[in-house]
């Protein structure tokens, strides 16, 4: 029997149309975002006129951790970090080492990626920009400006910081005494000396884009982070922005990719640096993937060329703008500003060996707060990493695996009725507040994670390995008669809480600390695969769920998971600087 819709059916179901239409668009994005599972991280490009120091590993380590977090979540993501080679900071660090600038440049370059390999930076692009495929980008990037008609011939008069790489308003620069007395200006922000210079060069329309930033920045309250840098980028663009200048005569600057069609002039160092993150996404080829997905760490120092020049440029050649820019205060060392002046430049090649790669990430990631300035002694990284590290955690590990505690040396059974779901057995008050805390840290480390506030999450981490050598210590399993076996299924149970707290914390702590996680994840018999956020399900014996690990042997013991650190581990004779240049090396 055929069926024939009436008038009125077929109007009502017209009318349903768009809204069908809208819900099958909204579930083909969502769906999208879903498998949208690509990440890209960057760390500034580092200048090679001085060897690394605790800074640059720093903004190495975050980028670092956000890479493994994102891959842990399983995410494909991309880590690009690598050396910036060009202008007349390096053109003259080369001069005074004696050296081609290329050669300077690559045995500089080669320092940055040692200090990185020996720190576990886990890279997957390391690039340099006197790289060939860095330069094809740049030229092609600029042609693009250039057909556009935001690149136009003019000339430059005013402040110039060498040091910085940056042009300055008369407003940024006051004066000061150099170290022999005499009357120099200075940069404001920076401190460094300023000169005056007038030239013919290429300048971009950097002052129509005023409005697009300001759109871009209102429409995107977490484009910058922490908050209170979008608001200093806010404030920026409340002040003057003159067109930028994007090229230095060639007869003053060698060292640097021509402008195309001009070998007069040299292309600015700061536009040629800033396309590296581009040049890695594969630009100007196949760049899409990646470059939809582009998050960059940055020192405060680089702030308006991250976010006000560079969105401008990309904006101006038609780009994506990057997702997120994380903004990172600095290192001051016993209170001072870190300087070669000075002498205190820390060395973090030589930190790391004093403190082990993972004490080192572990206290720049626990102690350093993005949004302000923190200091560096080596008493406080001791008594840090002693304190987390060696006693807490490490300590908890050792009583949960101890033989007189764990003979059997298995992860033990999970008694339901010593530590039932509604309170009745031998658990108490403060061991349900436990296990609440531990699972919600998964959510609570991701949420810091995600903000770059590593910080916050170790100390979520941390407050709850406090909580579970609480429990341990209140329970005192060792006092309990193994041969009782009501006290044996307690003694187990609360090895098995311990040993699932534990196991939390190794998975969450891989971004931060891989090596020590690795360790007590392969103490504890979790296999690689059993070690993603997904296969967190933290003690689903007290869901009533199987749970994997119950009976299973632990691996083997391979000593203490973090060794307490002397006196002996700080060779008082032996100053932590770095080369006072890299050709002094
Ligand atoms: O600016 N504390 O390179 P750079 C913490 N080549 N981090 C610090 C720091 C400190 N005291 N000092 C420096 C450049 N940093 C450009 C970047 S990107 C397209 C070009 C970190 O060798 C911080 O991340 O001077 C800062 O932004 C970066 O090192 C600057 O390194």
């Amino acid at each position: 029997m055929r069926h024939f819709i009436g008038l009125r059916e077929h109007r009502q179901l017209l009318s349903l149309l768009p809204a069908l239409f809208k819900h099958a668009l909204r579930r083909r994005s969502t769906q999208l975002c879903r498998d949208d599972r690509s990440y890209y991280i960057t760390t500034p490009i580092f200048y090679v006129n001085a060897s690394p120091h605790l800074g640059h590993l720093y903004s190495a380590v975050i980028a670092d951790c956000l890479h493994r977090y994102k891959l842990l979540q399983g995410f494909k993501s991309q880590f690009a970090t690598g050396t910036d080679e060009h202008g007349l900071k390096i053109q003259q660090a080369a001069e005074a080492a004696g050296k081609d600038p290329l050669t300077f440049c690559t045995d500089v370059s080669e320092r940055f990626r040692h200090l990185f390999s020996s720190c576990n930076i886990s890279y997957t692009d390391y690039i340099r920009t006197t790289q060939q495929r860095h330069r094809q980008a740049v030229e092609h990037f600029w042609s693009v400006l250039w057909n556009k008609g935001l690149i136009y011939k003019g000339s430059y008069e005013g402040w110039y910081s060498t040091q910085d790489e940056s042009f300055l308003t008369p407003l940024q620069v006051s004066d000061a005494l150099d170290s022999s007395g005499k009357e120099i200006k200075v940069s404001l922000e920076s401190g460094h000396k300023v000169e005056w210079m007038k030239e013919e060069n290429y300048m971009f329309r950097l002052s129509a884009f005023r409005s697009q930033l300001l759109d871009w920045l209102r429409g995107n309250p977490h484009a910058v982070q922490p908050e209170r840098f979008q608001q200093a980028v806010l404030q920026l663009l409340q002040e003057d922005l003159p067109d930028l200048s994007v090229s230095r005569q060639r007869n003053r600057l060698q060292w640097g990719i021509p402008v195309p069609g001009d070998p007069e002039q040299t292309i600015y160092v700061w536009l040629d640096a800033l396309v590296n993150y581009l040049t890695v996404a594969g630009y100007p080829h196949e760049h899409d993937q990646w470059w939809r997905v582009a998050h960059h760490v940055i020192g405060k120092d680089i702030l308006k060329f991250h976010a006000v020049y560079w969105p401008a440029f990309l904006l101006g050649a038609g780009l994506p703008l990057p997702k997120t820019i994380y903004v990172h205060s600095h290192w001051t060392v016993e209170g001072k500003k870190m300087s070669k002046s000075v002498g205190n430049v820390v060395d973090p090649l030589e930190c790391s060996q004093m403190f082990t790669t993972d004490g080192m990430r572990y206290f720049l990631l626990r102690q350093g707060v993005p949004d302000s300035d923190c200091d560096y002694t080596d008493n406080k990284v001791m008594k840090l990493l002693n304190a987390e590290l060696a006693d807490s955690l490490g300590g908890l590990l050792n009583r949960c695996t101890a033989p007189a505690l764990n003979p059997a040396q298995v992860y033990p059974c999970f008694c339901p009725q010593s530590f039932p779901r509604e309170q009745g057995g031998r658990a108490v008050e403060e061991d349900y507040h436990m296990l609440e805390a531990v699972k919600s840290l998964p959510a609570v480390v991701e949420k810091h994670y995600e903000s770059m506030h590593m910080y916050k999450a170790l100390e979520a981490i941390s407050a709850c390995v406090r909580q579970t050598n609480g429990f341990v210590q209140r329970h005192t399993p060792w006092k309990l008669d193994q041969r009782d076996s009501k006290d044996k299924r307690w003694q187990d149970t609360i090895v098995h809480v311990s040993l699932e707290c534990l196991r939390i914390y190794g998975t969450l702590l891989q971004p931060i600390i891989p090596e020590t996680s690795n360790k007590l994840l392969s103490r504890l018999g979790v296999q690689p695969e059993e070690r993603s956020w997904a296969a967190l399900n933290f003690l689903s014996r007290y869901q009533g769920l199987d749970c994997p690990f119950e009976g299973r042997a632990l691996g083997v013991d391979s000593g203490v998971l973090f060794t307490r650190l002397g006196t002996q581990n700080v060779d008082k004779e032996k100053p932590k600087k770095t080369k006072k240049s890299a050709n002094s090396k």
